[in-house]
């Protein structure tokens, strides 16, 4: 994954002074391999339904100074009504509110102080009679970060060790119980019974009740659990559903809704400044084999930081997802397998000079990423990431370009061989080296080095990615003609049916996701860190969920974009 000291040419760095930055419209030698007849498959990828004078049209009221203050007074209202609360439970059952609200981050500190005072005095707050209380409790502090331990369900099982079935008529209970139950970490055989009894009971309530606001709740439960939700989708989808409930917060939902338009009034100048930026690279007519999907590379940062402070994460890191999407769109679609190997090794070498060997889309895409990484690397003063950022991106396409030579040979690799590759060629390591440069500050003399040894939380979360969008975009793959994803590597080495291997792919989607929350629990990353690796993982769950939304522009993906980043909530 990273760079050892052995590799002295990545490890010096092409010097760069600004504003030294490559034009596309260097003249270049016409490589022979033009002249030749070169089948090329095609993606056949639909243009963008988004189009740039729609993205640069837009305007939102919530950009206005003038909601500033009406948010700080709800803000100061909620503050004194979470911090007045005397009892436990209720403390927690609104911390759980806030945080489906999307309005945690408003109230950090108070939030820590109620936890470390539970976490404190955990004896005295009676669980063993409630076990919805004990079950949100249990989540909380996990989410938190707080050690604590799955015996706390003990009291709840009888002689054999089996949860009681007395327990199920608890309907609050078993839906707290299977919610708290995805904290789970490696062999917490408690939490995998949890799981099971409370499924179990949750289906068959939905069986018998049709429409309650609760079960709707446990519908959208049981259809993806609050652990692995994208945030902000999460708050959309809440804010409708506590809005209808009879005994409210009117305060907590009207900030709600306020710093959701607001965040949003932030969200579209980015996209804005990303879509003059991509007009650029979009408009050369030699990648347009590539996807054009500029919006929907912004999601993904939006699901891996929303608040407003992270408006220059979100700005490098869509671009960091539009180069992904179209060098992999070049090694999955369009490269011929002698182009890849000429462009993985001009990758490889970081030379501006080596560039002439390779066909002119190739040149612009390159240009365009020794660009972006110089422009990042001179971003951050005083440390020399550029040699990181190059490695990751060459490993990366030394990744892509396995895969293209198992398809260029009709090759099927196991599942274990196919993952030791995948989960770099889904991308991951990329994105997470840069969320590190750009969010741990400052970068930590041992961090580089701590980095690379500690990698796991990049490996659980790229996993999550990659099974999760083999899932999604292996349909689509396998029409177009690409390397067997892990579907197909299963069903090749077992004689599985597909059904079952997608459902072998799912349990090792919870597989990793509980290695995830171990690492999460005992990392020494920072809490933002980890925070957004987690996110990485709960994107690609909601972007995967209806097949594959980074590419297809489906109707729900439509929907998602149109309700989380260009309509703003109705206040009243
Ligand atoms: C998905 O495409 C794609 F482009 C990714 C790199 C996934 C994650 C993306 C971000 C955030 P595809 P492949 C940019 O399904 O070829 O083609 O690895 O990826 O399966
Ligand atoms: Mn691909
Ligand atoms: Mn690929
Ligand atoms: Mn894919
Ligand atoms: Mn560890």
């Amino acid at each position: 994954l990273f760079p050892n000291s052995g590799h002295s040419k990545i490890l010096q760095p092409v010097q760069i002074k600004p504003p030294s930055l490559l034009k596309t419209n260097v003249s270049y030698v016409r490589h022979p391999i033009q002249c030749m007849a070169i089948y090329r498959r095609s993606g056949n990828f639909e243009p963008s339904i988004w189009h740039y004078d729609y993205i640069q049209s837009l305007t939102t009221e919530f950009a206005e100074e003038f909601y500033t203050k009406q948010r700080d007074e709800l803000k100061e209202e909620v503050r004194t009504m979470l911090c007045k609360m005397a009892n436990p439970l209720p403390q927690l059952e609104l911390i759980d509110v806030i945080q489906r609200l999307g309005v945690d981050y408003h109230f950090s500190n108070e939030i820590k102080n109620i936890l470390d005072h539970v976490y404190n005095n955990k004896d005295t707050f009676n669980r063993e009679r409630n076990l919805h209380a004990a079950a949100l409790e249990f989540r909380l502090l996990r989410a938190h970060g707080y050690h604590v331990f799955a015996d706390v369900f003990d009291g709840f099982r009888d002689g054999k060790q089996n949860f009681k079935e007395s327990l199920s008529a608890d309907i609050m209970g078993m839906l707290s119980l299977y919610e708290a139950s995805f904290y789970s970490m490696d062999n917490e055989i408690i939490l995998d019974q949890a799981r099971n009894f409370s499924s179990k009971y949750l289906k068959e309530f939905l069986h018998k009740i049709e429409d309650t606001e609760f079960s709707l709740l446990v519908r959208h439960t049981l259809e993806i659990p609050l652990q692995w939700r994208m945030p902000r989708l999460e708050a959309s989808w809440f804010i409708d559903v506590y809005g209808r409930r009879k005994s409210i917060s009117h305060s907590l939902l009207k900030l709600a809704k306020l710093d959701f338009n607001m965040v949003q009034a932030i969200h579209q100048e980015d996209l804005k400044h990303l879509s003059r930026w991509w007009k650029t690279v979009a408009l050369e007519e030699k990648l347009s084999f590539a996807r054009d999907r500029l919006v929907e590379n912004f999601l993904w940062t939006v699901g891996l930081a929303f608040q407003s402070q992270f408006g220059h994460f979100r700005r490098v890191m869509t671009k960091v997802n539009a180069l992904i999407t179209l060098i992999d769109d070049i090694y999955d679609v369009y490269g011929t397998l002698e182009e890849l190997e000429l462009f993985t090794n001009v990758v490889d070498r970081w030379d501006v000079n080596a560039m002439d060997t390779l066909p002119e889309y190739m040149k612009i895409c390159f240009i365009q990423l020794y660009n972006f990484l110089n422009e990042v690397a001179c971003e951050e003063k005083g440390h020399q990431i550029l040699p990181y950022l190059v490695k990751a991106w060459a490993d990366l396409c030394k990744a892509y370009l396995i895969e293209a030579k198992w398809y260029f040979s009709g090759y099927t690799p196991s599942l274990e061989e196919y993952i030791e590759n995948a989960w770099i060629s889904i991308s991951a390591p990329v994105i997470l080296i840069h969320v590190y440069f750009l969010v741990e500050n400052p970068i930590r003399n041992d961090g580089l080095n701590y980095l690379e040894e500690h990698c796991n939380i990049i490996r659980f979360a790229s996993m999550i990615l990659r099974l999760a969008d083999d899932l999604g975009t292996s349909k689509r793959e396998m029409e177009t003609g690409d390397v067997p994803k892990s579907i197909q590597c299963y069903m090749h080495e077992t004689g599985a049916s597909e059904a079952h291997a997608r459902e072998h792919i799912k349990s090792m989607i919870s597989a990793a996701w509980k290695k995830m929350n171990e690492e999460a629990n005992h990392s020494c990353f920072s809490k933002s860190f980890i925070e957004i690796a987690t996110n990485l993982a709960r994107m690609s769950i909601c972007m995967y969920q209806h097949g594959d939304g980074h590419t297809d522009q489906d109707p729900e993906t439509k929907n998602r974009i149109l309700s989380l980043l260009f309509q703003p909530i109705p206040i009243v």
